[in-house]
């Protein structure tokens, strides 16, 4: 345990990972370090997987994702079979309509796609379908016949024109891996999916612009830009899957959103087709551009509901040599709080990652991951907090890192912390806070939320929730305590609505009374599409079906998401 007068102060000594020489400053705690794989036991091929997860990727490595064994998993999973395919569990709780509007696809259209795609770019194929139609957590169902893989911008919008023309409802699709619903379609819109486009068009080693397809894997383009010495700005579990057309389609925060802020100021240009096919290239690799409104903005966040993203160039910064990460323990809520504010304040621009996790989330992630464990004796601390810092300088950033653990065990803001040696314990520091969703979809049922609320204020939003559910449900909380954003999880062993009801609104309505946003990163998708008000204007919904009018008059693009149904539908 950290004490005041021992300068040993963690169990594990740290030293950057690119740099083997023992730390001097800090002498070896009694726990040896060749106990930490034992401790934490995650299996060699585990670990080298999530090396990518960072920003210190060995260049030798294959990308490969670590969601197939869990995509394997879920196919085994019940959950959502016999379930009506127009029932959804979030926060509509009903049944939505399908939209007359809307044509039904025949034989014609089919052909007409395959003469502009290909007939191996038009999917029909029962197991493909069933997969591109159920979301990531196996909460969101739909029905459609058809996935179109368009190989070029051309392609897209082809098949946006003729849609449009048609009157037939689209689904942009990339990774499939949002958590709102958004991605999968409610009844039987046609299914486009970026995956085939996803090539790397450019990348300027001087400015770091990248200039690539929308399709293109997050963590191959992590992978791309280790080789050239730069990293992405935007880094997430769903790294494995997700794409970067997803990633701007839903302005994705992520785990590095504390240090290199959001997509709004890493996107430096999108090229995107509206819904009757028209393609706009704004794909500017510009930091400054000031010619009128800067459009490129409204497809980030738009959840493909103004337009498919067909390439995006991103500002990516330089990959810093030293790199460190923290397990830390804290006594309550209050002292993760302050820690952050001492972070912020003692690391200053070294700061990389501020993620926080409550003991119901340790306790989740240790029970359901293979060789999850938590690497503190004692699991009676209340809180965790993940820091990571990377900086260019390796003495200075230790003397920071030093300075600042030092000072948060004095004024006792950490009960405890272990640092990594190495990559292999960085990466499973990481995967203890990053294995969270993957721990609830485990567990069963999942009700989430994903909240912007004043730091001072997040966690009391955790305990209401679990006084008022009693035994009812496990609630946990966690999430990116740097940008003020919390992740409240309920997991139960099934969806029911009746918790459902305890559940919400009253969760909306909290976040509403604190100023918060109801969707801090995920996105409205289906799920929220209903619940907009609770952050947005009546005028400001209003200007945005405006524009939706504007751009997809016949709403055929992501039908029944992101703004009210009374609007869209
Ligand atoms: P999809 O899920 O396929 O689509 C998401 C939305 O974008 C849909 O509305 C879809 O219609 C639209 N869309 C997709 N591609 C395009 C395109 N090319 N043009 C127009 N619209 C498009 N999110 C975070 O913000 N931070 C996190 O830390 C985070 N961690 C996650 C961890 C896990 C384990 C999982 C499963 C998800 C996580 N997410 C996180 C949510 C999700 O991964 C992100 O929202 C991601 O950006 C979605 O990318 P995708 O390619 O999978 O998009
Ligand atoms: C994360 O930060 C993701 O891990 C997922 O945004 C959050 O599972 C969730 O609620
Ligand atoms: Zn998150």
């Amino acid at each position: 345990m950290l004490n005041r007068n021992s300068r040993n102060i963690f169990r594990f000594l740290t030293r950057p990972f690119f740099h083997h020489q023992r730390n001097s400053f800090l002498l070896p705690s009694s726990t040896p370090s060749s106990q930490f794989t034992s401790v934490t036991g995650f299996d060699e091929k585990y670990c080298t997987q999530l090396h990518l997860q960072r920003n210190i990727i060995p260049t030798e490595l294959k990308v490969f994702s670590f969601f197939n064994p869990l995509r394997n998993f879920l196919k085994t999973r019940q959950l959502g079979v016999g379930i009506p395919h127009h029932k959804c569990y979030g926060s509509m709780g009903g049944v939505v309509q399908r939209s007359p509007r809307f044509s039904e696809l025949n034989d014609d259209d089919v052909k007409h796609f395959q003469e502009v795609l290909g007939e191996k770019n038009v999917i029909q194929d029962e197991d493909k379908l069933t997969a591109a139609n159920t979301d990531w957590m196996h909460k969101y169902k739909g029905s459609s016949r058809l996935i179109l893989q368009p190989c070029n911008t051309d392609q897209v919008s082809q098949i946006l024109k003729y849609c449009n023309s048609r009157g037939l409802a689209v689904v942009p699709q990339g990774g499939n891996t949002g958590l709102v619903g958004g991605s999968v379609p409610v009844f039987d819109e046609v299914i486009v999916n970026l995956s085939s486009m996803n090539n790397i068009i450019s990348f300027d080693k001087v400015s770091g612009i990248l200039v690539c397809e929308a399709g293109c894997i997050l963590e191959n383009i992590m992978s791309f830009l280790d080789n050239e010495g730069f990293i992405m700005p935007l880094d997430l579990g769903a790294k494995g899957s997700c794409q970067i057309g997803g990633n701007v389609s839903t302005n994705a925060g992520g785990l590095r959103l504390v240090r290199y802020g959001s997509l709004h100021g890493s996107v430096l240009g999108v090229e995107a087709v509206l819904a009757n096919g028209t393609v706009l290239d704004m794909l500017k690799t510009l930091r400054k551009d000031n010619t009128g409104y800067d459009l490129k903005h409204l497809f980030i966040g738009s959840e493909g509901s103004l337009g498919i993203v067909t390439k995006v160039s991103i500002l990516t910064p330089p990959k810093l040599a030293s790199v460190n990460v923290a397990l830390l323990a804290c006594k309550d809520y209050s002292c993760c709080q302050k820690l952050l504010q001492e972070a912020k304040r003692k690391l200053g621009e070294i700061l990389s990652a501020f993620e926080f996790l409550d003991s119901q989330s340790m306790d989740l992630v240790t029970k359901h991951l293979e060789g999850a464990r938590n690497p503190f004796p004692t699991s009676l601390h209340n809180f965790y907090v993940l820091i990571e810092t990377t900086g260019s300088d390796e003495s200075s950033d230790k003397q920071k890192l030093e300075a600042f653990l030092l000072g948060s065990m004095e004024n006792e803001l950490v009960s405890d912390g272990v640092l990594a040696q190495d990559i292999n314990q960085a990466t499973t520091f990481w995967r203890l806070r990053e294995g969270i969703p993957e721990a609830l979809i485990r567990a069963g049922a999942v009700y989430k939320y994903d909240l912007s609320i004043p730091v001072e204020n997040l966690y009391n939003l955790v305990e209401e929730m679990r006084s008022r559910l009693g035994d009812a449900a496990n609630v946990v909380g966690y999430g990116h305590l740097g940008d003020g954003n919390l992740h409240l999880n309920v997991s139960v062993p099934q969806y029911d609505d009746k918790i459902l009801s305890q559940i919400e609104p009253f969760v909306y309505e909290w976040t509403s009374k604190q100023r918060g946003s109801i969707s801090a990163e995920h996105g409205v998708g289906l799920m929220k599409a209903n619940e907009i008000f609770y952050s947005q204007s009546r005028e400001t919904v209003q200007l945005m079906t405006s524009i939706k009018n504007l751009m997809d008059p016949n709403h055929i693009l992501n039908p029944y998401k992101v703004l009210p149904h009374s609007i869209t539908s």
